[in-house]
Order: C-alpha cells, then sequence, then structure tokens
C-alpha cells in the first residue's frame, strides 16, 4: 500500500501538556487517530514520525524521498516546529529529494511573533497549512492526495 508519512519535529511530543491556548489540548495521539482515518479513506498507509533532532527528521526525509521515487510514498505532511525558523539543513533536504511536501503548523505562525513568520520550509514546500489546529494535518493528506500524483 501506498504510504504518507506524518512528520513532527521538535517539541511536538509535548503536543497536549502545556500551552494550551497557542497549540489547544489536542495529543500527538489525537493527530495520528485523524491522519489515521484520513489516510484510510485515501486508501494509503500513514507512517508516523517525530524527532526532536534535526538530522533524524533530514534522514526520514530522503528515506521517503527514496520511497517516492519507487512509488511507494505518496509525499509527506511536515511539521517542523521550531526548525521551520532556523533550519536550512531541513530546506536543502527537502529541496534534494523528489517528495511532495505539504508544511503544517497547528498555530498561525503570522499572527504569532515576528521570528515566526519567516519559514525555511515554505520555498521548497508543495503548500501551507497553517492556523487550523490539528485539523491541518488531514487536509494536507487531503491535500497530497489531490495533487501529488499531478
Ligand atoms: O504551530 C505550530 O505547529 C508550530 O510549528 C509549533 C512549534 C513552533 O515553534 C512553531 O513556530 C509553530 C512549537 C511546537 C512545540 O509545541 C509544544 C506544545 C506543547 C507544549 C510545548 C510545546
Amino acid at each position: 500500500m501506498t504510504t504518507v508519512l506524518i512528520l513532527n519535529g521538535p517539541n511536538l511530543n509535548l503536543l497536549g501538556t502545556r500551552r494550551p491556548e497557542v497549540y489547544g489540548t489536542a495529543t500527538l495521539a489525537d493527530v495520528e487517530r485523524l491522519c489515521q482515518r484520513e489516510a484510510r479513506e485515501a486508501g494509503l498507509e500513514p507512517v508516523f514520525r517525530q524527532s526532536n533532532h534535526e538530522g533524524q527528521l533530514v534522514d526520514w526525509i530522503q528515506e521517503a524521498g527514496i520511497q517516492a521515487a519507487a512509488g511507494d510514498c505518496l509525499g509527506a505532511v511536515f511539521n517542523p516546529g521550531a526548525f521551520t525558523h532556523t533550519s536550512v539543513a531541513l530546506h536543502d533536504a527537502i529541496e534534494g529529494v523528489r517528495l511532495p511536501v505539504i508544511e503544517v503548523h497547528i498555530s498561525n505562525v503570522l499572527g504569532r511573533e515576528e521570528f515566526r513568520h519567516h519559514s525555511w520550509i515554505s520555498p521548497v514546500a508543495r503548500g501551507t497549512i497553517i492556523g487550523l489546529g490539528i485539523h491541518g494535518y488531514p487536509l494536507c493528506i487531503r491535500a497530497l492526495t489531490m495533487t501529488a500524483r499531478a
């Protein structure tokens, strides 16, 4: 079955434990449940990964890129967390593979501090969904199914 990678960056394992005014009360397990349902309806197998380490995220993007080239992976939904605003390495990793990536943010980063307004990921992402809470994740899967095979 074709996979879809759901990739989460640093501190997103803490979702639902603190800062509910910004990130809501749902946990990463709730994100996975929403994605599981959306992926199943699309006939895809979701693969969930979370890491606090930049290099690990680079490795998973490269791995998914190889799978995408073989036709085994449709693309990735990626919340890079704070690496969004700092990581040239993740920018280069996405640019270096033929993997459709949809960037997702739970909060509306454009309505927050200035340092969150710049994303190193957006220029190399197929698209971005921000500010819709955890509902952004299944919407990204839907977006991949509508655009990735094009
Ligand atoms: O809104 C998003 O999804 C972010 O990617 C979340 C990142 C933040 O650095 C980005 O600017 C926007 C932070 C993830 C940390 O999430 C926590 C959740 C609960 C408690 C502590 C951190």
